[in-house]
């Protein structure tokens, strides 16, 4: 039996009334499953928008807010800030967000893409894929998602998918990321790094990689800010495998130790969920699932992730915590 799964004071639980959340279909087997009226975010939002995919959400004050990956219509990738009373209803600033930054060598913002956002200690972090020379790690914070602050970027080029711990772990800031190239990367494994100032990031450590011949044969990526339960740290991942048509992205999960987080306790088999709807197959990049964010409620013991489908629009889908924990042991293959 799993005691007390989520853990108290992270920023991804919540105890707020209105938690985004609807019970499994009837005739659904599936560890994971989809909001019925996805997709939640339309790529038209706001008026400047192509598409809004890709985002991060967490609680905030009695709702919750976000920062959102809007490519606009000249097809440049901004950040926007977002707010919601229910997790569903989205208010997102027309304006794309501008960091105040006092480095001039860092701060041109030619794009900004795939935000990440986590609550550490007392205020909001955020990290996203930054253009420096080339596709980098960015991270920023925010206390209240209207002035946003910009940090060094975490590493050199190439990298993506910069994904914080919600805490420190053994006295330093810890992060998941994927070394990559400058381009549509065809490879990609997960490290952590840690860093004591959230400026200088080292000690890196190889976490784990691709598995030839599945859903995650070619590259794989962390996900949403993990979550930490009795089992391990729960982390959400995307895999990619090349179809005769191209990349296919579809999201796992791995158990990671509390205290070494580099060392992979179990790791999903198969997918947890692929892309099957229209709006995951069919947009501006067909046949993609890319969660960038999770919400917990630690009472009632559930998840809901919000995830990128086909890089058009955005979605939710939902697991039970103690089940999905559960079939991440019974699926796992190391
Ligand atoms: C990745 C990133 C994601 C995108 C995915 C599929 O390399 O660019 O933003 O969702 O490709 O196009």
């Amino acid at each position: 039996m799993l005691k007390d799964a989520v853990l108290v004071n992270s920023a991804s639980t919540s105890t707020v009334e209105d938690f985004p959340w609807e019970c499994r279909p009837e005739k659904c087997d599936d560890v994971m499953w989809r909001y019925s009226r996805n997709p939640i975010i339309p790529r038209n939002l706001i008026p400047s928008s192509n598409s809004i995919f890709n985002s991060a959400v967490v609680h905030y004050e009695n709702g919750y807010a976000g920062v959102f990956r809007c490519d606009n219509k000249a097809r440049q990738m901004r950040l926007h800030s977002g707010k919601s009373i229910n997790g569903y209803d989205w208010q997102i600033n027309s304006e794309p967000i501008r960091f105040v930054c006092s480095e001039k060598a860092i701060s041109d913002f030619y794009y900004g893409y795939d935000p990440r956002v986590c609550w550490i200690d007392d205020r909001y972090y955020i990290t996203w894929c930054n253009w420096y020379h080339g596709p980098t790690i960015g991270v920023g914070y925010t206390y209240d998602f209207k002035e946003f602050y910009q940090l060094e970027n975490a590493f050199l080029p190439f990298n993506r998918n910069g994904v914080l711990f919600p805490r420190k772990i053994n006295g330093k800031y810890v992060m998941l990321s994927r070394p990559s190239d400058n381009g549509h990367t065809p490879f990609g494994d997960i490290y952590c790094s840690e860093s004591p100032d959230m400026c200088y990031w080292g000690k890196h450590r190889f976490v784990m990689g691709t598995k030839p011949w599945s859903w995650q044969h070619t590259k794989i990526g962390p996900g949403p800010t993990p979550i930490e339960t009795s089992e391990g740290w729960l982390v959400f991942y995307h895999g990619v495998l090349t179809s005769c048509n191209g990349f296919v992205y579809s999201m796992g999960a791995a158990l990671l130790d509390i205290d070494e987080p580099w060392k992979v306790l179990y790791r999903t088999k198969s997918y947890l969920l692929s892309p099957q709807t229209d709006y995951e197959c069919v947009g501006d990049v067909p046949n993609v699932v890319f969660p960038c964010a999770a919400v917990a409620d630690k009472h009632k013991k559930r998840i809901a992730i919000y995830y990128g489908c086909a890089d058009t629009v955005t979605g939710l889908a939902f697991a039970e915590i103690d089940e999905l924990l559960a079939h991440i042991k019974k699926d796992s293959e190391l």
